[in-house]
């Protein structure tokens, strides 16, 4: 049985919502990621993953990849 995990995580450098559409493809590209969504107004991430499959830094490289950054010391679990 898949295992899910949620977090959020701060997401900078978005600054309209063709950003927030780059930033959702990007996660949910990444192998694991079962849902994800980006608020612009809190300029935050919510995601859902299968913790066996990827993690907290794997989500951040594809954002950084992506273009934007995330302030790492504010993630929620
Ligand atoms: Mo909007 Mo975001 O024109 O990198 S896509 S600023």
């Amino acid at each position: 049985m898949a295992e899910t995990s949620q977090l959020r995580m701060p997401v900078s450098g978005m600054t309209c919502a063709s950003c927030v559409r780059r930033v959702e493809k990007a996660l949910a590209a990444v192998s694991g990621v079962s849902e994800a969504f980006v608020n612009l107004a809190t300029r935050s991430a919510t995601l859902s993953f299968d913790p066996s499959k990827t993690d907290t830094s794997e989500m951040v490289r594809a954002i950084e990849d992506a273009g934007y950054g995330v302030e790492r010391e504010r993630i929620e679990a």
